[in-house]
């Protein structure tokens, strides 16, 4: 934590073979950009679908942020930045599942999903902390009780809850659930190998052929810009257009 503290601010040389570092500068111009898109672009819309550009581009600057010091932390000990990580996935995760609630709200979405959402991916977040950085012996354990509740949130997007609410929206609303759910699926998926990569136990045998980070910071510009970027579709289609569009 000292060391943490220590090296804030302090710019570092990026090697030319460190390809972990590579992505991790990339992924801070990424989301910066993505941020800067989401919200020069939100005067353009509708006033309901504001608040979901603008938590579109909270979540990308809490990124872009949170990987301003992991890149600088990377460079200065070629260790993983796991406390920055988690801190910004405990900000910006939930922050996701308040997408869903905005989108559904239309349907007549209540507060108690978004909690519940909200409450399951801290769940998986903190008991990933704890396999990853503060009892690796037991990472198997950690880990699963992690997978659990990630399979709690699939579930409720997918056959609970807000997939009847989405249903319900129909139209566009139905359209981006579909493809927000798809980003989970698949998109969150990328987190569980990173992982895997990063704690004893798993895939040992391949000795390192995987880094933690990079699939880490994959599965981050996917999952966060991408998640943005379908608010901004679903605002852009569900908008009247303007006599100046045409
Ligand atoms: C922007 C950051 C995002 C979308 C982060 C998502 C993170 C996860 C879905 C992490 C999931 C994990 C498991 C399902 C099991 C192993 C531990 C985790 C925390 C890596």
């Amino acid at each position: 934590m000292n060391n943490l503290l220590f090296m804030l601010g302090d710019l570092k040389q990026i090697a030319t073979d460190d390809y972990v570092g590579f992505t991790f500068f990339v992924g801070c111009m990424a989301m910066m950009a993505a941020s800067a898109f989401f919200f020069l672009s939100m005067g353009s819309f509708d006033k309901k679908w504001r608040t979901s550009i603008l938590v579109s581009g909270l979540i990308t600057f809490i990124a872009a942020v949170h990987y301003w010091y992991m890149r600088d932390y990377w460079a200065a000990f070629e260790e993983s930045p796991t406390f920055f990580r988690y801190v910004d996935w405990v900000l910006t995760v939930p922050l996701m599942c308040v997408e869903f609630y905005l989108i559904l709200k239309v349907a007549g979405a209540k507060k108690s999903l978004m909690w519940r959402l909200i409450f399951l991916s801290v769940v998986m977040l903190v008991t990933g902390y704890f396999g990853e950085a503060v009892d690796r012996d037991n990472a198997q354990i950690w880990g699963l009780i992690s997978g659990l509740a990630y399979f709690v949130i699939v579930y409720d997007i997918w056959l609970g809850q807000a997939k009847k609410l989405a249903v319900q929206a129909g139209g566009a609303v139905l359209k981006a659930h579909k493809t927000l759910c798809w980003f989970v699926l698949v998109g969150w998926a990328i987190y569980p190998l990173g992982y895997m990569a990063g704690t004893p136990g798993w895939y040992d045998g391949l000795n390192g052929a995987f880094n933690m980070d990079v699939i880490y910071n994959i599965g981050d510009a996917v999952n966060k810009i991408g998640f943005g970027l379908v608010i901004y579709g679903l605002a852009v289609a569900a908008s009247p257009a303007k006599p100046t569009d045409s």
